[in-house]
């Protein structure tokens, strides 16, 4: 797969429609409206003609610099490892909490996909992208690895993370190598005021599939020794009420929401 076709008109219509339509509910932490054309022109000329393999952890700083100034989240950041589509159900798309895809930088690019092309008219690649570069692994992580890394830097007091105690893929619940354990947990802010107190993890079981970790169990339990030893606060809750109830809006006829079913006829 190469470069989103129509990457630049999807990205500035997203960068408008987040600005000027979802506003109010996206914008409570910021306080300035950016300019699209700049912040996409800006990304462009990070990436456009260029390699895809030469790519780096700073390739697209200026872009991150701009696009996510202004932009601090105290008590309502949400992380998630595997759980992509409940975290965002969860956070209300920026509306209860507020995920890293929930910001303009982020969301202008979520689900895209794009690579430069050098020695080319367009600049861009529309026909397939590498997605792995065998001698250079930091041009994979290049976007992704700092959106998370400077979300990670600019959110504090209690935070969230969703993690997947049901994932079918055989990998632990917290796995080293994952984005939240390289480039967000580590970038958390330990010290001054604008700092992160306590971490939350919500370990979610998928309604019918087996459960494979809970809190205080195998990989969690070496999440909370780094989270501690790091000097946070550390809680986990299992299948917290609520998102057991989205969890079974989407699996109403699951055993374990069986509970949900019963309790609801009685009211
Ligand atoms: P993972 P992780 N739709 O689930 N982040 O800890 C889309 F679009 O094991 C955000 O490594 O967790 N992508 C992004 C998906 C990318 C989906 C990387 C899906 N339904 C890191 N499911 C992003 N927005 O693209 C899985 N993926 C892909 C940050 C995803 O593109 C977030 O702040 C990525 O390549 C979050 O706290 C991979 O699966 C944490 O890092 C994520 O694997 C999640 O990374």
């Amino acid at each position: 797969n190469g470069t989103t076709c129509g990457l630049k008109e999807i990205m500035l219509g997203r960068c408008y429609e987040y600005q000027y339509i979802k506003r109010g509910l996206y914008l409570s932490n910021t306080t300035d409206i950016k300019n699209c054309t700049e912040l996409y022109d800006l990304f462009e000329s990070e990436v456009r003609y260029k390699p895809y393999c030469n790519m780096n952890m700073s390739t697209y700083s200026k872009y991150f610099e701009k696009a996510l100034a202004g932009v601090h989240v105290i008590n309502r950041a949400i992380f998630w490892s595997g759980t992509y589509a409940i975290a965002h159900t969860y956070s209300g798309h920026g509306s209860n909490y507020i995920t890293l895809e929930d910001t303009l930088a982020a969301n202008m690019l979520d689900g895209l996909m794009w690579c430069g092309k050098e020695n080319d008219t367009e600049g861009f690649d529309y026909v397939s992208c590498p997605n792995n570069c065998k001698d250079n692994r930091w041009a994979d992580l290049a976007f992704w690895g700092l959106a998370s890394r400077t979300f990670a830097e600019r959110v504090s007091g209690e935070i969230y993370v969703v993690l997947n105690g049901s994932r079918t893929d055989g990998r632990p619940t917290y796995r080293n190598g994952s984005y939240f354990a390289e480039f967000e947990l580590p970038y958390f802010k330990r010290n001054g005021s604008f700092r992160v107190t306590k971490i939350n993890a919500l370990v979610l079981h998928t309604p019918d599939l087996p459960v494979t970790e809970k809190c205080g169990e195998k990989s969690l339990v070496f999440l909370e020794k780094l989270i501690r030893d790091a000097q946070f606060e550390y809680n986990c809750v299992d299948d917290p009420d609520e998102l057991i109830m989205l969890m079974c809006a989407d699996s109403w006829g699951a055993r374990e929401c069986q509970v949900a079913r019963n309790s609801l006829r009685q009211l």
